[in-house]
């Protein structure tokens, strides 16, 4: 199955006319079609089963909290109260990716922007940007968990930060490798929660299955120095000991030095295996080599 995927292609420089100066825009529930919202119920539904004993149950908790498995698609007002509730966050409308800056001072204001509209049936299995499913079913429901939810802000802040630094593609790299893509160990088995794994019904097989990919602990400046695929299943996928391990390393890092640092070191490629690295599976790369060849 080719694989869900959304090129993060540079974010658009022009701000649609309907965007408020934040990019926001109504999400206008009431304008969904029938279409829309069955869309909705077939991709939770397929990805409910699928995730099951394979999704960190901290996912779970936030489905169950937000009321999530409601059918038909959230509507933002509904969500956002409950979601203010459990951690202060709320979840805001945007027509599409917006410029990096906008992004971070959502994030850093506890406001999570979502995609209003959702893929079509043509689009099931490969998406240009992210869409109402991506946002916000691979992303809200963590946001219910206060660590979480304080990690999201703290790496909106920081992004704010790393502007200043020119090392967005630093930090880029932090976000892809955990809340993208992130695996983390609980109770000794490896569960998904990235959001673009936990969206994607072939990646949810693939990055806890899949011989190819390497698995790797969580190490920050490693992370950032590693580069990622944006066109493909990741070759390699981070794991994490828990969510306040890594609020706390992203806490306690004082990123300018380590800026400094990450000047110097070369970028590495997205199948390295370091001598250093704790490695959980080293990976074959057959599933990448196959899409090579
Ligand atoms: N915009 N709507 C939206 N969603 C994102 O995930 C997003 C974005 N703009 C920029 C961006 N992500 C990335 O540059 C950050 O992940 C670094
Ligand atoms: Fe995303």
């Amino acid at each position: 199955m080719a694989c869900e995927r959304f090129n993060m292609k540079e974010t658009p420089l022009d701000r649609p006319a309907d965007a408020s100066a934040d990019w926001t825009i109504p999400q206008n529930w009431a304008a969904y079609t029938p279409q829309e919202h069955a869309m909705w119920d077939h991709l939770f539904a397929r990805q409910a089963t699928m995730l099951r004993g394979r999704v960190s149950p901290t996912f779970l908790e936030g489905l169950d909290v937000l009321r999530l498995s409601k059918p038909g698609i959230p509507d933002f007002e509904e969500l956002s109260e409950r979601l203010q509730k459990a951690t202060g966050w709320s979840v805001v409308a945007v027509p599409g990716l917006v410029p990096d800056d906008v992004f971070f001072d959502h994030l850093a204001n506890r406001r999570f922007v979502a995609g209003n509209f959702i893929r079509t049936p043509e689009q099931i299995d490969y998406l240009q940007e992210p869409d109402i499913f991506h946002d916000v079913f691979g992303h809200v429901p963590l946001l219910a968990n206060p660590v979480f939810a304080d990690y999201m802000q703290a790496y909106g802040e920081g992004g704010l930060r790393s502007l200043k630094y020119g090392a967005l593609h630093k930090l880029a790299r932090l976000y892809w490798y955990t809340v993208e893509f992130g695996l983390i160990r609980e109770d000794g088995d490896l569960r998904l929660y990235g959001a673009g794994i936990v969206s994607s019904y072939g990646e949810s097989i693939f990055a806890l299955d899949d011989p190819s990919p390497n698995r790797i602990g969580f190490d920050l400046k490693r992370v950032m120095r590693t580069n990622y695929r944006i066109d493909d299943y990741q070759q390699t996928y981070f794991v994490i000991d828990s969510y306040e391990d890594l609020l706390r390393q992203t806490l306690e890092t004082d990123f300018a030095p380590l800026y400094a640092e990450l000047e110097t070191a070369e970028d590495l490629a997205t199948d390295t295996v370091l001598a250093s690295d704790m490695i959980v599976t080293r990976g074959t790369q057959t599933y990448a080599q196959s899409k090579a060849s």
